[in-house]
């Protein structure tokens, strides 16, 4: 049922052409309902076409796995995590303790508190394990950093992303204009 939501989720294509290439980046969270929030970080990689995998991965439900996912996702040629999890989010940091990979977490707005306890569950690492986190339910700055991240040592990435940058400011200027007609 995960496996299929996964894949209404994210539009076939996206999870059957990333099957015989490296995945790049690994998109985990703890429960498919973190999906609606996570797939924003799967699209903004689909757009620069970065290869990346989505797992259904929990740090309290399926703690074997998460440990396992962690430990080999570097030796598989993952260069980079994203985490994503609600409530008491332990995942994002749980995954930073066993990898050297960076991680990046998204603290997902779970049904009370507004987020508040996610965010402060990921942000609040001790000194030595870091996660860079970003705002509650903004996976597309998950996915926007991890670009940024991988560009520091792909020139073509990097590239794509100044293009993003510009068109951004195009858009954002485009609808200025009109304001003031
Ligand atoms: C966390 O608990 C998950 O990341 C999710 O945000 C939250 C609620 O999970 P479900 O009860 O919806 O599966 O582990």
């Amino acid at each position: 049922i995960v496996e299929a939501r996964l894949h209404s989720m994210l539009g076939e294509e996206s999870v059957d052409d990333q099957s015989s290439v490296t995945p790049r980046v690994g998109i985990i969270m703890g429960s498919d309902s973190d999906l609606p929030v996570m797939k924003d970080a799967a699209g903004i990689l689909n757009y620069f076409g970065v290869p990346h995998e989505v797992r259904i991965v929990s740090a309290h439900r399926t703690p074997e796995m998460m440990f396992s996912y962690a430990m080999s996702a570097r030796e598989r040629g993952v260069q980079l995590i994203i985490a994503g999890a609600g409530g008491a989010a332990h995942l994002p940091g749980m995954v930073a303790a066993l990898t050297p990979l960076p991680v990046i977490g998204v603290p997902v707005r779970a049904s009370s508190l507004d987020g508040l306890d996610s965010l402060l569950s990921i942000v609040q690492m001790p000194r030595g394990v870091p996660v860079a986190t970003v705002a509650i339910n903004n996976a597309t700055n998950a996915g926007l950093l991890a670009v940024r991240m991988l560009g520091v040592s792909d020139p073509d990435l990097q590239a794509r992303m100044s293009q993003y940058q510009e068109d951004t400011k195009d858009g954002v200027l485009v609808k200025a204009e009109k304001l003031e007609k």
